[in-house]
Formats: C-alpha cells, sequence, structure tokens
C-alpha cells in the first residue's frame, strides 16, 4: 500500500504544519505554501514511506514441486462422428460352408444303403429266376418266357397266353431264340407267335407287324399241306406246320 501512510506519520506530518504556521504568520498564503513544500519536504523524505518501485525482472523458473499429482478428471464428451472411410481391400475366400456338406454326405449314405438294398434284392431275385428256369420260365433281357407245360392247337395257345395277359413266344433274335429253346422237351415243338395266315408265304408276328428275325430248319418252310403256323423244335431251329396241330407246346412271353 504505497500511498496511504502511517498514521503516526500523518501526525508528525500534520504538526510540522502548525509550526510553521505560526512562524510566518505575517507572509502571504502563496509564500507559506510554497515554502512549506520546499522547506519541509527534505526532511519528510527520511521519514515518511515512498511509492513502490517497479517489479524486477522474472526470476528463473523453480525445480518441480513435489505435491501429489492429481486426479483425472471425468471424461469429456464425446466427439462428433468421422467421416466414413474408404473400403477395404476384399478378403481370402473362406472355406467351404458346413451346410452343404452335411446334406452331401447324408445323401451319399442314403445312396449307399440304398445300393447295398438294391444289391442284396438283385442276389434273392436272380436265386428265383434260377429256380424258376429249373421249370418253366426263362429270363432273357426284357423279356421272360414262361411255359404253360400244356400242348394245344395254335389258336388255344394264343388264348391261353391272352389269358395271362401275354402272347406266344415271338423270339426276336438269336439270344431270345436261345432263351426260348431252353424252355423245350425233348422231341418237342413249341408255337411261335408268328403265321402267314393272312397272306400265304408273308410271316408276320401277332401284332400284324413283319418279322424281322428268323431261324429256320434248312429247307423250311415248305408249306406242306398248307401249313400256316410256325413251331420252334428242341434245337432251335424252325418249320412250319398246320395251325390245328394239337401236339405243339404253349410257350407264351412278357414283356418288362
Ligand atoms: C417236313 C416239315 C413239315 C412236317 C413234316 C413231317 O415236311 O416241313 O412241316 O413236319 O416234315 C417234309
Ligand atoms: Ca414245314
Amino acid at each position: 500500500m504505497p500511498l496511504l501512510l502511517p498514521f503516526n506519520a500523518l501526525v508528525f506530518w500534520l504538526s510540522l504544519l502548525m509550526v510553521t504556521s505560526s512562524i510566518n504568520t505575517d507572509k502571504t498564503e502563496e509564500k507559506i505554501s510554497s515554502c512549506t513544500v520546499v522547506q519541509y519536504s527534505a526532511p519528510a523524505v527520511h521519514v515518511l514511506q515512498g511509492r513502490d518501485g517497479r517489479d524486477g525482472p522474472k526470476g528463473e523458473k523453480g525445480e518441480p514441486g513435489e505435491g501429489l499429482r492429481g486426479l483425472h478428471g471425468s471424461p469429456g464428451k464425446m466427439g462428433p462422428p468421422g467421416i466414413k472411410g474408404d473400403s477395404g481391400p476384399q478378403g481370402e475366400k473362406g472355406e467351404k460352408g458346413e451346410c452343404g456338406s452335411v446334406v452331401t454326405d447324408d445323401l451319399l449314405r442314403q445312396v449307399t444303403a440304398l445300393e447295398i438294398k438294391v444289391q442284396v434284392l438283385e442276389a434273392e431275385l436272380n436265386r428265383y429266376k434260377t429256380a424258376l428256369i429249373l421249370k418253366n420260365i426263362k429270363s432273357i433281357g426284357k423279356k421272360i418266357f414262361v411255359s404253360t407245360g400244356k400242348e394245344d392247337t395254335f389258336d388255344n395257345g394264343k388264348s391261353l397266353c391272352a389269358q395271362a395277359g401275354s402272347v406266344l413266344a415271338s423270339p426276336m433274335n438269336e439270344a431270345e431264340n436261345t432263351a426260348l429253346k431252353d424252355l423245350m422237351r425233348p422231341s418237342k415243338n413249341a408255337y411261335l407267335g408268328i403265321s402267314d395266315e393272312q397272306t400265304e408265304s408273308t410271316f408276320i408276328y401277332l401284332n400284324g407287324g413283319a418279322i424281322t428275325y428268323t431261324n429256320w430248319k434248312a429247307g423250311e418252310p415248305n408249306n406242306a399241306n398248307n401249313e400256316d403256323c410256325v413251331v420252334i423244335q428242341d434245337s432251335g431251329k424252325w418249320n412250319d406246320i398246320s395251325c390245328s396241330d394239337s401236339h405243339a407246346l404253349i410257350i407264351c412271353e412278357l414283356l418288362s
């Protein structure tokens, strides 16, 4: 507080004014004021406190304090979202999905199981076929020849096969002819589903189609005494005979 004077200094200053005033009563007020200032300013310097001086130069930076570090303040509010970045590079191809492989494995198991069942069924069917061949059935490709074991005329034979939803045996190739031969009895004939009743010398199947395979015995067909029907002999060879002959075996065929 450089502008304020201590109380005792003020009292002393006022006392000096009173003394001076009593000594210079005959002088003008102007002189008194002037003298007062000049005459008594010097000793006042030794007594009154002067104004504060200017601030000194800044001191050197002190050593770091040893006080404890303060606690962290609470986090500030979240800033605004940044600008969307560019797309990253394409990732590597992923591993094969699980679902698909599970389905495939399941299907493979089912197919394998079915294959085993089919093999069992085929083996069992072949056993029956073998057993039946010993009697009156022969399978060849998609065709099955079934012997009725009966001997009859051509017309009766056609009816007999028709009752079973079949027709008289009609071998269409060598393999079928051989298979049919295997059902023959020794020294016997069997009617085929072939005739030239409609047009002499023109042999056709029962469905009306021209025959495409033949296995005539040498010298046949000779149409001896008007022979319009055909039989297969136990040799496998063919001969034309009378359709009214009732001693030919009746063998039918079934197509699958
Ligand atoms: C042959 C055959 C006939 C008949 C007769 C007994 O004629 O062609 O179909 O089987 O023998 C000579
Ligand atoms: Ca003949």
